[in-house]
Parts: C-alpha cells; sequence; structure tokens
C-alpha cells in the first residue's frame, strides 16, 4: 500500500525530577543537601532511510513517545537522559505542525535528520540551590514537559524525472524496460495507482530516477480520476517526461493529449508549465502512428523534442535516455527543497511573545493559562512547601499577582491553572 499524508502525534520525554536529598555522614547529624539533577528526556527525531518510500508504517501507529530522564539520585548523581525515538521516513518527507502549519522538517537526503519535538530537560536538585542564606533547601525542581506536537506528514517522492501522461499510454511499459521496475501493466485505465520508481541507467553511465505516475485526465487537477493526488510528485522532479500514445489506440488526437495534460500541469501548479519537458511517441510499432506522428510535430512548437518509440519493440530507447540525462545535466540539482523557498512566511509561535494570560470563567475564577507559567506550574513538585513558595515568589516575579490585581482580584478568589486551583492571597 501506497501513503502519501499521514497525521500522527508526537510527545518529547518529559525530563526527569531533581532529587531532594541530604548527605548521611557519621558523627554529622545534618549533612548538606545532596538530591542529583534529573536527566533530559528523549527527543523525538525523525531520519531519513532511503530504502522506503511510502509512509505506510504510520498508518499502523500514530502516537509515538519518546522516553522520559531518569530521576536524579542521591550523593548528588544526577539520573541518566534517555536515548531519543527515532523514526525512520523515506527521502522526500515533510513534516508540518498541524496547529501552526509551520514547516518542521523536509528531509531529503539519506541519514538526514530532525528533531521533531525537543525533549524536556531534567529538574534540578536541592543540591542546585543551596544558597549561603538558604544552605540546606528542602526542594527540587520537577523535570520540564516534552514537546508534545500534531503533525501532518507528507510525502513528496523524490525522483529526477516524472513520466505523465493519459492512462493506458505506456508509462508503466516504459519504466519496465528502462529500469529494473516491475509495475502491473494492463490494457484498461488506471492501471498504475500509486507511483512507481525505477532507477535507470544510460549506457554511458550516467543515472537518475524514474518515476511511473497513475495516469491523468482532464480535470485531474479538481480531484478527477486518480491524478491530483499524484500530482504533488511531479513538483519535485527535475524534467518532465510526457508520454503520448502516437497510434492513437483509443481514438484520442495525440495533440489534444498534448494539450489536456499541459493545461491540467498548469491549472495544478503554474511552475511546472517551466519544467524542462521531453515528449514520447510511444506505439510506434502501430502502423498509423507514423502518420500521426507527421501531423503532431506540425502543431507542436518547433523547439520541443519529440522520441519516437515503442515501449514494446524497445525501438528508440537509448536516444530518448541520453536525452533525458543530458537535460538533467543541463539543471541544476535543488540545493533547496522546493518548500523552503517557498514558505518562508509562516506563522511562527513567539514563545517568549507573553509570559502568562488571564482570563475568567464564568463562576467568576481567574483563569491563568500560558506556555511559560504552566511550564513553571509543572516543573514544581508540590508536596513541598518550599517548593510551593518557590513558585509564589516566581508567579510575583513574572508579574502575575499585579496582573491579577489590576484585573479585580480580591483576597480569596479562585484561581486556575491547568487542572488546579488555588486562593489568591494579596
Ligand atoms: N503496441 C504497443 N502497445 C503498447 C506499447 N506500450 C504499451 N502498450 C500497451 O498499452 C497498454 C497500457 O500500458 P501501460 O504501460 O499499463 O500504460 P500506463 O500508461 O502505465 O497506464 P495507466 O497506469 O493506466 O495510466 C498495455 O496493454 C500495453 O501492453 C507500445 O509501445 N506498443
Ligand atoms: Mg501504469
Amino acid at each position: 500500500m501506497f501513503v502519501d499524508q499521514v497525521k500522527v502525534f508526537v510527545k518529547a520525554g518529559d525530563g526527569g525530577n531533581g532529587l531532594v536529598a541530604y548527605r548521611r555522614e557519621k558523627y554529622i547529624p545534618l549533612g548538606g543537601p545532596a538530591g542529583g539533577d534529573g536527566g533530559s528526556g528523549g527527543d523525538v527525531i525523525f531520519k531519513v532511510d532511503e530504502g522506503l518510500n511510502t509512509l505506510m508504517d504510520f498508518r499502523y501507529q500514530r502516537h509515538f513517545k519518546a522516553k522520559r530522564g531518569e530521576n536524579g539520585m542521591s550523593k548528588g548523581q544526577h539520573g541518566k537522559n534517555s536515548e531519543p525515538l527515532i523514526l525512520p521516513v523515506p527521502p522526500g518527507t515533510l513534516v508540518r505542525d498541524e496547529d501552526t502549519g509551520e514547516v518542521i522538517a523536509d528531509l531529503t537526503k539519506h541519514e538526514q535528520e530532525a528533531v521533531i519535538a525537543k525533549g524536556g530537560r531534567g529538574g534540578r536538585g536541592n543540591s542546585r540551590f543551596a544558597t549561603p542564606r538558604n544552605p540546606a533547601p528542602d526542594f527540587a525542581e520537577n523535570g520540564e514537559p516534552g514537546v508534545e506536537r500534531n503533525l501532518q506528514i507528507e510525502l513528496k517522492l523524490i525522483a529526477d524525472v516524472g513520466l505523465v501522461g493519459f492512462p493506458s499510454v505506456g508509462k508503466s511499459t516504459f519504466i519496465s524496460v528502462v529500469s529494473a521496475a516491475k509495475p502491473k501493466i494492463a490494457d484498461y485505465h488506471f492501471t498504475t495507482l500509486a507511483p512507481n520508481l525505477g532507477v535507470v541507467e544510460t549506457q554511458d553511465q550516467r543515472s537518475f530516477v524514474l518515476a511511473d505516475l497513475p495516469g491523468l485526465i482532464e480535470g485531474a487537477h479538481e480531484g478527477i480520476g486518480l491524478g491530483h493526488q499524484f500530482l504533488r510528485h511531479v513538483e519535485r522532479t527535475r524534467v518532465i517526461v510526457h508520454v503520448i500514445d502516437m497510434a492513437s489506440t483509443e481514438g484520442r488526437d495525440p495533440y489534444d493529449d498534448y494539450v489536456t495534460i499541459n493545461e491540467e500541469l498548469k491549472k495544478y501548479n503554474e511552475d511546472l508549465t517551466t519544467r524542462p519537458q521531453i515528449i514520447i511517441a510511444n506505439k510506434m510499432d502501430i502502423p498509423e502512428a507514423e502518420e500521426n506522428l507527421v501531423v503532431f510535430k506540425e502543431k507542436i512548437p518547433a523547439d520541443i523534442d519529440v522520441f519516437p518509440i515503442s515501449a514494446i519493440t524497445r525501438d528508440g530507447l537509448q536516444d530518448v535516455l541520453y536525452a533525458i540525462a543530458d537535460k538533467l545535466d543541463q539543471i541544476p540539482k535543488n540545493e533547496k527543497p522546493v518548500e523552503e523557498q517557498k514558505e518562508r512566511v509562516v506563522y511562527r509561535f513567539e514563545e517568549s511573545e507573553k509570559p502568562f494570560e488571564i482570563t475568567r470563567d464564568p463562576d467568576g475564577a481567574y483563569v491563568l493559562y500560558g506556555e511559560q507559567i504552566e511550564k513553571l506550574f509543572k516543573m514544581t513538585d508540590f508536596n513541598r512547601d518550599e517548593a510551593a513558595r518557590r513558585f509564589s515568589r516566581q508567579m510575583r516575579a513574572m508579574g502575575v499577582d499585579a496582573a491579577l490585581r489590576k484585573r479585580g482580584a480580591k483576597n480569596g478568589d479562585v484561581i486556575r491553572l491547568l487542572e488546579y486551583e488555588f486562593e489568591f492571597i494579596d
């Protein structure tokens, strides 16, 4: 099964909690603080494996969680950092944050890696909070929560050349005789339901990747037939090879085919009109083809190359392969992935925009929210009074108290933060 679009949820590991502990030494009743830091949580990383060519694995598992860091230990020992969770993806994988639309990564090269969700750092143990005024602090920090993200993953196959054309013109037959690919071939429409890749090597040892795509028909750009969901894979090819049934085996005029397909490409993405194109006039083994070819050549622009072949008898193959390789030699490989060039203007969530926000619930309670304050809250161990006191100091320093007062909060009013409630004390 070929899958080229999936939605998944990833969560990086939380940091391990810092520990509250004290040294125990003979004859010393209460030693100094000795609680170690927690280890950092594992990142979620995507890594390209060129052996893959579908996102199928994500169909069956849609939730991925990296491990949390180990908690801090006594005697000042730090907890272990967690290993990242590495998920293999095919080359051409584009990862977006589903909520913001931001492009997180565009993975094109073998073994290329991208951190998709960052693990939380470990909480600090109590030994790290010792000061001359408070030499034995009785609190530690909880680990920082790992980043969570909803992702939209899309695959745009990376092929140098894309084969386009109406159904049954012989695209799959062509790839089967010029590469090791073994696609299904038959005389009914839409035999090919998903792209096939094949590596072609010319006699002078140049090689390129060819993509055989499902057939296109008029209206493909609007979703008619199968075509448009696969047009995205044409976007990344450097040369388009347009296959035409020159024998009109189904009664269509070859020139009309040529115009119709180009119109579909243009409507899907204007950029495709400037992509170099080579025309294969296929099925030249059928007698009517010669005559049609003469008429066809008169109609198309003179500077467009047409290569008459028969995929069945294998006539004319070397010439067209050389022509494709020559064209590719003239065009530089896309240095930057296409998406990055186009999608510069993405909305980026600014983490430090505002440390917190305040709203009110219908019952009059004040609701605090915001990434920074929520993180601070999660990193506080409320089982310890000293930690709770530190949290209220930190809130005051952030300006939370002042802001609440400004919104009208009075002594005893209810403040909500995540699933918790506490009283406002002025
Ligand atoms: N006579 C002749 N028949 C051909 C030639 N190339 C392909 N065919 C036949 O045309 C039919 C369609 O071939 P496919 O290769 O499956 O066509 P396709 O373009 O991949 O079709 P879809 O996958 O449906 O889009 C098959 O019956 C092939 O045997 C050729 O050069 N000469
Ligand atoms: Mg086919």
